[in-house]
């Protein structure tokens, strides 16, 4: 088959479909009323078992599915989990790996740096919460026939689409968690997933409970994270 092996597929071009050119003024306003609305997303362990359309959680994966990746590759798959019996399973597990956590993997200063968030092996709202998003990085492709696909900036690619979710996840009026159990890999076992593909995290969702409290902690300020040259 000619062509076929080397790099010489022609680029094909459309013109930047609805780009949206805004006066100064309006930039700075949508600027704000952004950055105001982002500082009021938290992280929220305390959730309500009201359910949550799922319409809204497909329209979210597909804003997180629009994010940019390395080369195009959208190394990304979301594993949306409602089920009971698998959230309490996908529980069960991620409880096993935080206990040995707690009490035994996590070095003194990594339990020192997480005191702040009241965290332990207890894992209620894997079950409480209507969705858990597993998030895997497929690490590379696999074509129908087994071939292998390289995939670039695999990790950053799926960082970014997992930020965008978590911004979207908020607009649309809910709370989540990003959740790391270590390992992770009872996931593929659990969510059946191929060996190509690797746990990146587990997105909690859904409402806040009533009353649900979070950790007084403070974001740095803007002259502590950019610098201006
Ligand atoms: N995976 C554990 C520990 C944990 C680790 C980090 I880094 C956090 O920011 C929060 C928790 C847990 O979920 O409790």
């Amino acid at each position: 088959m000619s062509g076929e092996s080397s790099a010489s597929k022609q680029p094909e071009f459309i013109p930047l479909p609805a780009f949206q050119q805004y006066t100064e003024e309006q930039m700075l306003e949508r600027a704000r009323a952004f950055c105001e609305d982002m500082k009021r997303r938290r992280t929220v362990r305390d959730f309500s078992g009201e359910p949550v359309s799922r319409a809204v959680i497909e329209e979210c994966l597909r804003a997180a599915s629009s994010a940019p990746s390395g080369a195009n590759m959208q190394p990304w798959k979301f594993v949306v989990v409602s089920d009971p019996v698998l959230k309490r399973q996908i529980r069960e597990r991620a409880e096993e790996e935080e206990h040995e956590f707690y009490t035994r993997r996590a070095p003194p200063e990594w339990l020192e740096a997480l005191a702040p968030l009241g965290t332990d092996e207890n894992k209620p709202y894997l079950e409480q919460a209507p969705y858990l998003i597993a998030i895997f990085v497929e690490r590379y492709g696999l074509l129908p026939d087994g071939r292998k696909v390289k995939h670039y900036y695999a990790l950053e690619s799926v960082g970014i689409a997992t930020g965008v979710l978590i911004t979207a996840l908020h607009n649309a009026g809910l709370a989540s968690l990003t959740h790391t159990p270590s390992p992770m890999g009872f996931l593929n076992e659990l969510l059946d997933r191929p060996e190509n593909e690797t746990p990146f995290l587990l997105l909690v969702a859904g409402y806040p409970a009533g009353g649900a409290q979070v950790p007084a902690i403070k974001k740095k300020s803007l002259d502590q994270v950019a610098i201006f040259r």
